[in-house]
C-alpha cells in the first residue's frame, strides 16, 4: 500500500488550491480540461488547462512500475532525481529543460510547464515528421552536460558532493538488467515476433555481443564522468515548429528520473539507437529518403556534441594535466562509448520490456524485418565499437544493413 495519495481527475482542482504558488499559474476553480496523458512505462502525468488557456503539467510518480503495475515496486523518488537533474541542466542552458515551478516531496509530485504546443519526438518521427535542429540541439545539451557537471567544470568538493546526492540506485538497476543483461539473459520479460526467434537466439549467443555488454555494463556501473540525463531516447524529447517546413523552434529534454553519474556515451548511444530505430521503421514503410535523413541525426547530434564540449573546453578547471592531447583521447573515446551503448539501447527495444512505438506499430510482416536490422546494426556495432567509430561509418553500416533486411 502507498502511504500518499495518487492524483486524479476530481483531486487535481484541490491540489492546485492547496498549493498557492500553483494556484498564481493556473485558476484551479475554472479548469476546463484535465487530461491524464502519461504514456511513458513509470508515471502518472496530467495535463490541465484553465478557461483563460493557461496549461499545467503534473507528474506523479508511482510506487511501482506503471507498465507492469504493483508487482514491480519502484521508489518514487525518482521524482526528486528528475527534478534535480532538470534544475541543475536548467542552470546550464535553460532553452533545453521545461520550467519546473513545484515539487511536493511528500506525494512525489512535480509541477511543471505545459509543453503542449510541442509534440514528443518519437511520436513526431512516427508520423513521417522531420524536425531540422532537434538532434543538434540534443548534441548540445549532452555536450553542455558532459561539460558542466563533470570534474572540467566543478571543483572536487562540489563533484563528489553532486555525485553523492545524485546515487539512484534503483533506477540504475533497471537500466543494467534491461539494457545490458536481459536482451542476452531472458528473465521472462523478453519477446519476438515468433519470425523473429532465430535472430534473437543468435544475438545471445554472439560472444562479441556478451563481450562488448560486459564492457557497457561495467562502465555503466563505475564511470561516473557526468550527470548524465539516463533515458535520453526520443520519447524523452519534446519538439515545436512553426509549420511542417520549419526549423524547430524549441526543443525540450525532460523525464531524466534515471539521471546519475555515469558515462557521457550513454546518453549519445541512447540517441544514436533511436535514430537507427526511427531509420528502420523508414526503411520497412519505404521510406528510404527519410530513413537517410533519421540515420544523418548521428552525426549531427555528434558534430554539435563535440563542437559544445570543444566550446567549454578553454574553461577546464585543471588544464595541467588535462590538455589537449587528453581532450583528443576523450573524444576519440566518448565516440566509441557512443556506439557500444547505442549497440545496447537498441537491441533491448526489439527484445526486452519496453518497446517502442516506431517498431512495435508496424504490421507484423514490415515488423519482421526492421526487428532484424536493428539486431543486426547492434550487433555490427558491438563488433567494431573500438574501431572507427566516425558517424559517417554508422551510418553506412546502418544504411546497408536496414535496407538488406527489410521485409513485404
Ligand atoms: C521498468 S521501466 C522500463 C523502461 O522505461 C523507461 O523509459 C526506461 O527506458 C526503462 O528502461
Ligand atoms: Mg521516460
Amino acid at each position: 500500500m502507498a502511504d500518499y495519495a495518487f492524483l486524479t481527475d476530481s483531486t487535481i482542482a484541490e491540489y492546485v488550491r492547496a498549493h498557492p504558488q500553483l494556484n498564481t499559474l493556473i485558476d484551479a476553480d475554472h479548469l476546463v480540461a484535465v487530461d491524464e496523458i502519461g504514456d511513458g512505462n513509470l508515471n502518472l502525468v496530467f495535463l490541465l488547462r484553465d478557461a483563460v488557456g493557461r496549461g499545467m503539467c503534473l507528474k506523479q510518480a508511482l510506487p511501482y512500475v506503471r507498465m507492469t503495475g504493483e508487482g514491480w515496486p519502484m521508489t518514487p523518488d525518482r521524482a526528486r532525481h528528475e527534478v534535480e537533474s532538470i534544475q541543475t541542466y536548467y542552470a546550464l542552458g535553460p532553452e533545453l529543460l521545461p520550467k519546473i515551478y513545484s515539487f511536493d516531496a511528500e506525494r512525489h509530485i512535480i509541477a511543471m510547464e505545459d509543453l503542449s504546443d510541442h509534440e514528443v519526438w518519437r511520436a513526431a518521427l512516427n508520423q513521417g515528421e522531420q524536425h531540422e535542429g532537434a538532434a543538434e540541439a540534443m548534441g548540445r545539451f549532452v555536450g553542455g552536460v558532459a561539460f558542466g557537471t563533470s570534474t572540467f567544470a566543478l571543483d572536487r568538493e562540489a563533484l563528489s558532493e553532486a555525485i553523492a546526492r545524485t546515487q539512484n540506485p534503483q533506477l540504475c538497476v533497471i537500466t543494467e538488467d534491461l539494457v545490458f543483461t536481459e536482451p542476452l539473459v531472458d528473465a521472462g520479460r523478453n519477446s519476438v515476433l515468433p519470425a523473429n526467434e532465430p535472430d534473437a537466439a543468435q544475438f545471445a549467443a554472439d560472444a562479441a555481443m556478451i563481450r562488448a555488454m560486459g564492457q557497457a555494463k561495467w562502465m555503466f556501473m563505475t564511470h561516473a564522468e557526468a550527470l548524465i540525463h539516463g533515458d535520453l531516447h526520443t520519447g524523452s524529447v519534446m519538439v515545436r515548429r512553426s509549420a511542417d517546413d520549419a526549423p524547430c523552434d524549441s526543443v525540450k529534454a525532460f523525464d531524466s528520473e534515471f539521471a546519475f553519474y555515469g558515462p557521457v556515451g550513454f546518453d549519445l548511444g541512447a540517441l544514436f539507437a533511436n535514430y537507427v530505430i526511427a531509420a528502420a521503421r523508414a526503411y520497412a514503410l519505404h521510406e528510404d529518403e527519410r530513413a537517410k535523413w533519421c540515420l544523418q541525426l548521428v552525426a549531427q547530434t555528434w558534430d554539435s556534441f563535440e563542437a559544445e564540449f570543444r566550446r567549454r573546453w578553454p574553461e577546464r578547471r585543471d588544464p595541467r594535466v588535462f590538455g589537449d592531447a587528453f581532450l583528443e583521447d576523450t573524444m576519440m573515446r566518448w565516440r566509441g562509448e557512443a556506439w557500444l551503448f547505442a549497440a545496447a539501447k537498441m537491441s533491448r527495444r526489439i527484445i526486452g520490456a519496453a518497446k517502442t512505438t516506431d517498431i512495435e506499430t508496424l504490421p507484423p510482416n514490415l515488423r519482421e524485418g526492421a526487428a532484424r536490422g536493428v539486431l543486426q546494426v547492434s550487433r555490427a556495432l558491438a563488433l567494431e565499437w573500438q574501431g572507427n567509430s566516425l558517424p559517417e561509418h554508422l551510418i553506412g553500416i546502418a544504411t546497408n544493413l536496414l535496407e538488406q533486411t527489410r521485409t513485404s
